[in-house]
């Protein structure tokens, strides 16, 4: 038999939050549909596929990681700069996030954690990073296994993988 990976159990994959937050977590699918979901259309290029057009629907990132409680200093604006997100999806495929593209004292980017994919649920393959502004799909991140949040300077090596 197969050993479980947390992450990636067909049953019910789970998104672990990680790195500098107060509440660590880990979330199914279902877990992520109790905060409040937007629905956004979306179309991308990809270099492989061309372009595609998709509607998703999900939780903020930045509600998802705030509900974590994140170990960032928000008395001032200039602490915040050097946070990053480095998401990683199931297949190994990762992007960061910079904490200012969803801050919405900075860039303010309605960028999802999508609990499903043109109408269907996404709780088998687990949830996707949604990107809306973004010309190329890569940061799409499908079959997300792991949210790290922390500084720059400050990364775990090696990477999160499991
Ligand atoms: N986990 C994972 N997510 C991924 C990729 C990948 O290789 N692995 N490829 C990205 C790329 S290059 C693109 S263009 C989009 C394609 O999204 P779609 O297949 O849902 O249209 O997924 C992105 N998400
Ligand atoms: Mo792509």
């Amino acid at each position: 038999m197969t050993p479980a990976r947390p992450g990636a159990t067909s049953a019910s994959p789970t998104v672990r939050l990680l790195g500098h937050l107060d509440e660590p977590a880990e979330l199914t699918v279902e877990q992520l549909r109790a905060l409040p979901a937007h629905r956004v259309e979306v179309s991308f290029d990809c270099r492989t596929e061309g372009e595609q057009h998709h509607g998703y629907e999900g939780p903020a990132l930045l509600d998802v990681l705030l509900a974590a409680r994140p170990r960032i200093d928000f008395s001032g604006r200039k602490q915040r700069l050097r946070f990053l997100l480095d998401v990683l999806g199931a297949d190994g495929h990762r992007a960061v996030v910079s904490w200012a593209e969803i801050d919405p004292d900075f860039g303010g980017r309605r960028i999802l954690l999508a609990t499903s994919m043109d109408g269907t649920p996404l709780d088998a393959a687990g949830p996707q990073l949604v990107v809306p502004d973004d010309h190329c799909g890569a940061r799409y991140v499908s079959a997300v296994t792991a949210v790290w949040l922390g500084p720059l300077g400050d990364r775990p090596e090696p990477a999160p993988t499991s």
